[in-house]
């Protein structure tokens, strides 16, 4: 018996089969290989199966993973952690449904992502034969570009261009459905790869003469300018470019969530990140600011608070690559439809070097206060914050590890406390906001990024919705590190209802398996931490081991994350961690709306 992981042939010595008969399966991977892909995360079934067949012969390492949608978010993960199209597969029907949740955060993060889904044969299309969904239907709102093919010789040429729109532009992620007959029927192998032309795609713009003259007059003038950096300095390769962009102006740079190590947290100009967990000077001096400067990020409801009552004395520069974001939440003086990279690149020599003293003097009276409030400066209660645990994470890893982080309060303490210093070393689900989403997607940026440190921060709740994929781990011998923050709640909901709900915890407490049993049922090992002690040498001990750890940290049950700009409140009318009621109770403020969508 073979086994699809074990390749028969090296890329080396695989024989170029152009103008050769091949069936359609075989052309799927043919066209993966010259697409550079080396790794697939799938699951087979009925309609997928001659492509499963065919995979055998290729240089493909295909991850089997216990859940599709493992396979989607492990895609998305390698994606981020690398920059390269991520790629999963799956049957059709409910195979192709389970991908639905990870193709939307995909796309609601701007992830290049191609999904390859068997279909049934072209002859049985909307005659419900079993196991056919329309796909494409379903997932039309939700991928960038999406494809049904169903005829052998249109597979090379659909999924060149797949790759081409996943990457290319505003990346995201695209579907190729291909019919059964189309995977077994022969055609010859033609592979073209001269660039792609697609009408009505245009997917690069550069900026115009007279929009980056507007802007720099603009910036030269403002007094109290922040520069909001988003993803897509991270995607632009823009790094260094803002760098010495904020050193030269001396501007403040505040970060989206997505946007961490986009810009070190450790550099001087660096301010935090902002929205509603934001830092509270963050946000404030955003509030107070006469210029703002946003770049690739989208004014998302989660960073703006009310947009009526969004930086009211600032004018606003917009550097963006899809024209579409332009106005779309925040009026903007300039708009500049491009890449981050050139916008700076531009800006840069042309820029006199400033200081902006009195602005950075209000910045650090802001930050006096907020640093008393502080959960790392409150006098130790014997008791284990989850922000303890972040703390000491990022000090015992260096602050080097790749964190995955799933949805929750831990994902904002993970922001908060752990400083990303580099691109692409924090992986969350931002828009979609998607449980269940840090094991898979870390196993995927893993594949990518062999010797990285992986670090998964996860809550108890997301944890058991794709806890199944510790097997995949198991059977990959994987070596990922997994830090849950167990609290015994549904924690950022608790936090809403404890806010906003009168403090009836519906639904929110929650019963979780002994996770280190569950490790070990899994041949991995686990380990248990109740105290702030222990957890620097946990960490060591996990990264010491060579499979993947899993260390359950059993912290405090009610603790919220401050600041919080409630849902429907202006960016500055923040909630506050009170330093009265030990530590952890909010100033409740009655005034806020109660809101949604968590
Ligand atoms: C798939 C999905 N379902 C529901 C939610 C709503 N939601 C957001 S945070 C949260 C609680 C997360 O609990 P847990 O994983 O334990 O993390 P914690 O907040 O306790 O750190 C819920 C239910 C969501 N974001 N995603
Ligand atoms: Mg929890």
């Amino acid at each position: 018996m073979q086994d699809a992981s074990t390749p028969v042939l090296s890329r080396e010595t695989m024989p170029d089969r152009r103008g050769q008969r091949l069936s359609g399966a075989q052309i799927i991977w043919e066209s993966l290989v010259r697409e550079g892909v080396e790794t697939v995360f799938g699951y087979p079934g009925g309609a997928i199966m001659p492509a499963y067949d065919a995979l055998i012969d290729y240089p493909l390492h295909h991850v089997l993973v216990r859940h599709e949608q493992g396979a989607s978010h492990m895609a998305d993960g390698y994606a981020r952690a690398s920059g390269r199209v991520g790629v999963c597969v799956a049957t059709s029907g409910p195979g192709a449904t389970n991908l639905v949740t990870g193709i939307a955060t995909a796309m609601l993060d701007s992830v290049p992502m191609v999904v390859i889904t068997g279909q049934v044969g072209a002859a049985l299309l909307g005659s419900d034969a079993f196991q056919e969904v329309d796909i494409t239907g379903v997932t039309l709102p939700i991928t960038k570009h999406n494809y049904l093919v169903t005829d052998a010789a249109d597979i090379a040429r659909t999924i060149h261009e797949a790759f081409y729109v996943a990457r290319t532009g505003r990346p995201g992620p695209v579907l190729v459905d291909i019919c059964k007959n189309a995977q077994q029927d022969l055609t010859t192998f033609i592979w073209d790869d001269s660039p792609v032309l697609l009408p009505g795609y245009r997917p690069r713009h550069s900026p115009t003469t007279r929009s980056i003259e507007a802007a720099l007059d603009i910036i030269r003038t403002s007094k109290k300018p922040v520069i909001l950096a988003g993803q897509g300095v991270i995607k632009a390769g823009a790094t260094e470019q803002l760098i010495a962009f904020a050193e030269k102006t001396d501007i403040p740079v505040a970060l989206t969530l997505l946007g961490l190590g986009g810009f070190p947290a450790s550099h001087p100009k660096n301010l935090g990140m902002m929205g509603m967990h934001g830092e509270a000077w963050v946000n404030n001096a955003i509030q107070e600011s006469d210029l703002l400067i946003a770049i690739g990020m989208r004014f998302d409801d989660r960073v703006t608070g009310r947009i009526a009552s969004y930086a009211p004395y600032a004018r606003k520069i917009h550097v963006e690559m899809d024209p579409s974001e332009i106005n779309k939440n925040v009026k903007v003086d300039v708009a500049i439809v491009a890449d981050a990279r050139e916008v700076l690149s531009a800006w840069l020599p042309v820029l006199e070097a400033r200081k902006l003293e009195p602005w950075w003097h209000h910045i650090n009276d802001m930050k006096g206060d907020a640093a008393v409030l502080d959960i790392q400066h409150m006098p130790d209660t014997g008791k284990l914050h989850a922000a303890h645990v972040i703390h000491d994470l990022w000090r015992a890893t260096d602050g080097k590890a790749l964190v995955v982080t799933d949805v929750g309060q831990h994902q904002m303490w993970e922001a908060q406390y752990y400083r990303h210093d580099t691109p692409r070393s924090l992986i969350t689900s931002g828009g979609l906001g998607t449980m269940g989403f840090a094991l898979p997607a870390a196993i995927g940026g893993k594949f990518s990024r062999k010797d990285a440190s992986v670090w998964v921060v996860v809550g108890d709740g997301g944890f058991q919705m794709t806890a199944c994929e510790l097997a995949t781990c198991a059977q990959e011998e994987l070596k990922v590190n997994i830090a849950i923050i167990n609290n015994g709640f549904l924690g950022m909901v608790r936090q809403w209802q404890q806010f906003f709900y009168g403090g009836r915890y519906v639904a929110t407490p929650i019963k979780s398996p002994d996770f280190v049993k569950l490790a070990e049922a899994h041949g991995l090992q686990g380990l248990r931490v109740t105290s702030r002690g222990e957890v620097a040498g946990a960490v060591a001990w996990a990264e010491s081991q060579p499979g993947t750890v899993l260390i359950d940290f059993r912290v405090e049950q009610e603790d919220s994350v401050y600041p919080m700009v409630p849902s429907g409140a202006g960016l500055h009318e923040m909630m506050r961690r009170s330093k009265t009621v030990d530590g952890h109770t909010a100033n409740h403020n009655p005034i806020f709306e109660t809101g949604e969508d968590t």
